[in-house]
């Protein structure tokens, strides 16, 4: 018998006892948050310079395969069918306009495709497709990655035997905020699903959204979850709130761009051996900020000119970008 991994609630003790075993201590993390920038710059180089090779940069390009009208409240979210966004519903993506997007992809010298659906969590039917798509796209000679809500034990197995390389599924923000920004579930259904995915032996990619209002101990809250994971996600997409009208999230204040490149830092610190990629919100980021991100320590970036339901970055702007600052794509 297989014992089943679990991944624990981490959240700030409410004595000064930390638990034992506990890679990453929050007064350790906030400790990060609170060094001067250009110490934390520092030390993010150095952690970043001894795992990896500077300048290599990993490139995803995200396809949405069925959009919207998703039964969830998840309050950043323009696909939930509870807020009011004027997102048009689409139904699942036939198979061959994923691989003619996936060709275009590949193509553009991405190495990962991420298909994502809103869902709370895949039917038969619909996992059935998507595990078309993932043997398909896979025989492109592209990593596959697929982002469908949560799954029991068995769809995580049929997903690795899809030959699936990576599962996304983020935890979004700290424990202690995860009840105010979702009701239809819990951050615990979340790390029982990365636990089956771990399971089934695909990689994990989690991460989470800042600029919701949660502040420098919120995101210590979150980058303290995702540390001490065991082991940490493979791949960690620190996302920037794309602030959607209609949605309750909508008129958060914005991140300091500063406290955002410090999020990057403090993630590439405690998660050594991660991706860290600079995900949402790149669009509206001036090419000096993002140049200080991949100082920073970031190493992975979603390329092509489409999130899920809103635009990113231009190709073009990025090859230039890439150009100028000597990055390599990997
Ligand atoms: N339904 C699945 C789920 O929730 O896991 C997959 C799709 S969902 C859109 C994937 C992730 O996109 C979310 O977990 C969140 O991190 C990110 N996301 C969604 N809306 C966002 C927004 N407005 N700004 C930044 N990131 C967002
Ligand atoms: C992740 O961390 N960010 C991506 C991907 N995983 C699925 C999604 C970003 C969504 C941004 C808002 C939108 O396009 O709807
Ligand atoms: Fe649905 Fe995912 Fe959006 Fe939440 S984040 S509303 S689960 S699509």
């Amino acid at each position: 018998m297989t014992s089943e991994s679990t991944v624990t609630l981490f959240t700030k003790p409410s004595t000064p006892t930390e638990p034992a075993g506990v890679r990453w201590k929050i007064a350790d993390i906030e400790a990060l948050f609170a060094l001067p920038f250009l110490d934390l710059m520092f030390r993010a180089q150095e952690v970043h310079r001894a795992n990896f090779k500077a300048g290599e940069v990993q490139r995803s390009t995200l396809l949405s395969i069925k959009t919207g009208g998703c039964s969830e409240d998840c309050g950043y979210c323009s696909q939930s069918a509870r807020h009011d966004t004027g997102l048009e519903r689409e139904a699942l993506m036939p198979l061959d306009e994923v691989l003619e997007r996936a060709r275009a992809a590949k193509e553009s010298g991405s190495s990962r495709f991420c298909m994502g659906a809103a869902w709370r969590s895949p039917n038969e039917k619909n996992l059935a497709a998507v595990i078309e798509m993932v043997s398909e796209v896979k025989k492109l000679g592209l990593e596959t990655c697929v982002t469908l809500g949560m799954l029991d034990a068995e769809q995580a197995r049929q997903l690795a035997n899809a030959g699936l390389d990576y599962y996304n599924h983020n935890i979004d923000t700290a424990p202690e905020r995860y009840g105010e920004v979702v009701t239809t579930h819990t951050l615990q259904d979340r790390l029982d699903t990365i636990a089956k995915v771990r399971d089934a032996g695909i990689n994990v990619c989690s991460g989470g959204i800042v600029g919701m209002g949660e502040g420098q101990t919120g995101r210590a809250g979150l980058i303290a979850q995702l540390a001490n994971m065991e082991p940490p996600p493979e791949s960690v997409p620190i996302n920037k709130l794309i602030a959607f009208p209609g949605t309750p999230l909508a008129d958060s204040e914005a991140i300091d761009p500063f406290d955002f490149v410090r999020t990057v830092a403090v993630a590439r610190i405690t998660m050594p051996g991660s991706f860290v990629r600079l995900s949402a919100g790149r669009e509206q980021m001036s090419d000096e900020l993002q140049a200080l991100c991949f100082m920073a320590g970031a190493n992975s970036i979603f390329y092509g000119e489409r999130l899920l339901t809103t635009g990113n970055a231009d190709t073009d702007a990025d090859m230039r970008l890439f150009a100028r600052l000597g990055l390599v794509s990997i």
